[in-house]
């Protein structure tokens, strides 16, 4: 057993995960090193961490997706680890093999499963061979509009199109007729290549109105891994998540074990470590399909926290210094329901960014609430980074309470001066399907049709 004590890590991010890593390190007796753009000067961020370097100018191209500056102010301040976060390098295979190069230890997944997952078509493959179902589909990229026409055939309509580096829903095209069949291929792959620099694309029975439900794992260096149970991520807009969940309120506890099982079962045979989630559709008969998986902490890490008393991040660095899971699966204990409404710098109504400066800010407390944020009075919302300025967590013994919980945080907390997605998420609480527990993906579509909007919430 390799253990390799990390005394200081960099935080290769911003935002509210930057600090959430920055507690963890705190509790664990770690230094920690922030990086910044020159727009982050005053972010909290910079002033929690022990050390701050400025890593380049206001556009993330620049600073926070700039491996040469961000492995320059790794080695001058001489760091054991680096955390990339979730989003701009955190599934990056070539910054993992980078930091491995460098000899500073990439807090995640190897490279070389980084690049297997982020090729959907290879981790289709690998998924299916190891046990978890997927979705009828083309087993390779897609060479012809005739190859394409045959695959569609054998599945049947609708099929989905979608990007072999794709993910997260971007490239993606519903086919509902063979006629459309050969347009919506020539597109997809002009998207897919305009996008990602890479055009491949592949072909999947589409379902309707699915649940996406991902499972949370936890695995070491040496092929111990478990699952701490699921999130309902259904609700979404264009493939941004806006609020999620745990535990799933359909997934009964054998499904949940199954699911599991199988989550666990892939990882071990990928030789994954690290923190990671598989991503599931459900369809309307309960049927489970591996849709991607994710090589990194996510957005909504905190919802597991909550229900397993988890820490995710205290996990992911003692896995990376070589230390054994230490625990089983009948370790885990799922206790309670846990909601997480995303705050978002946007006009509630139309989701448009609504950058500026907060002139008045009050926090929630109280029992049962967690906010993950990184502005305070006074902080200027700048345009050039995603809108999410905090995370509402909740987490009370029943889903019915967890809502009322989640209603009186939402009803004290005061953003002035921007706009937010608060009055949404007050609407959300109150609407009959989602207390009633129906949250399919088509859910905010109905949603905001139902309350006189005439915005299409999917592509
Ligand atoms: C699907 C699907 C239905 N059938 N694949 C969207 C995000 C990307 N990760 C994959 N996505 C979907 N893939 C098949 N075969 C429906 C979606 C989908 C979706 C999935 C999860 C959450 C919200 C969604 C909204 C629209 C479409």
């Amino acid at each position: 057993m390799q253990t390799r004590e990390i005394k200081k890590i960099l935080i290769a991010n911003r935002g509210e995960i930057a600090i959430r890593i920055i507690w963890t390190c705190k509790e664990m007796g770690i230094k920690t090193v922030a990086v910044h753009s020159e727009a982050d000067r005053e972010a909290l961020h910079v002033r929690y961490a022990d050390e701050a370097v400025c890593i380049g100018p206001p556009p993330s191209a620049q600073s926070y997706l700039n491996i040469p500056a961000i492995i320059s102010a790794a080695e001058v301040t001489n760091v054991d680890a680096i955390h990339p976060g979730y989003g701009f390098l955190a599934e990056s295979a070539t910054f993992a093999k980078i930091c491995e190069d460098c000899n500073i230890k990439f807090i995640g997944p190897s490279a070389d499963v980084i690049a297997m997952m982020g090729d959907k078509v290879e981790a289709r493959r690998t998924m299916s061979a190891a046990g978890v179902p997927i979705l009828p589909g083309s087993p390779d990229p897609i060479e012809s509009a005739d190859e394409a026409k045959q695959v569609a055939r054998e599945i049947g309509f609708p099929v989905i199109i979608k990007a072999a580096a794709g993910g997260g829903g971007r490239g993606m095209r519903i086919v509902r007729k063979e006629e459309e069949l050969e347009t919506n291929l020539e597109t997809a792959q002009a998207e897919a290549l305009a996008a990602f620099k890479n055009g491949a694309v592949y072909i999947e029975r589409y379902i309707e109105r699915p649940r996406h439900i991902e499972i949370q794992v936890l695995a070491d260096e040496y092929g111990e891994c478990i699952h701490l149970g699921e999130r309902e991520c259904s609700i979404q807009r264009r493939h941004q998540k806006l609020m999620e969940e745990a535990p799933s309120t359909v997934l009964t506890p054998e499904m949940r074990q199954i699911m599991g099982e199988a989550a666990v079962g892939a990882c071990k045979k990928l030789g994954y470590s690290s923190a990671g989630t598989v991503e599931f559709l459900l369809d309307s008969q309960g049927r489970y399909y591996f849709m991607e998986m994710n090589t990194r902490i996510q957005v909504e890490h905190p919802v597991t926290e909550m229900v397993t008393l988890a820490d995710i991040v205290r996990n992911q660095i003692r896995i990376a210094e070589g230390e054994p899971l230490g625990y089983t699966q009948d370790d885990m204990l799922i206790v309670g329901h846990a909601i997480e409404c995303r705050i978002n710098a946007e006009n509630p109504e139309t989701f448009a960014p609504s950058p500026g400066t907060i002139t008045a800010f009050n926090l929630p407390g109280g029992p049962g609430v967690r906010v993950d944020t990184f502005v305070y009075s006074g902080y200027r919302v700048t345009p050039f980074y995603d809108s999410l300025i905090a995370k509402v967590i909740v987490h009370a013994r029943t889903r019915e309470l967890a809502i009322a919980r989640m209603k009186r945080a939402l009803d004290v907390m005061v953003i002035e001066g921007i706009k937010t997605t608060i009055p949404l998420h007050q609407k959300i609480m109150d609407d009959p399907r989602f207390r009633a527990g129906d949250i399919g993906t088509d859910f905010m579509e109905y949603f905001l049709t139902r309350n006189g909007k005439k915005v299409a919430a999917t592509q």
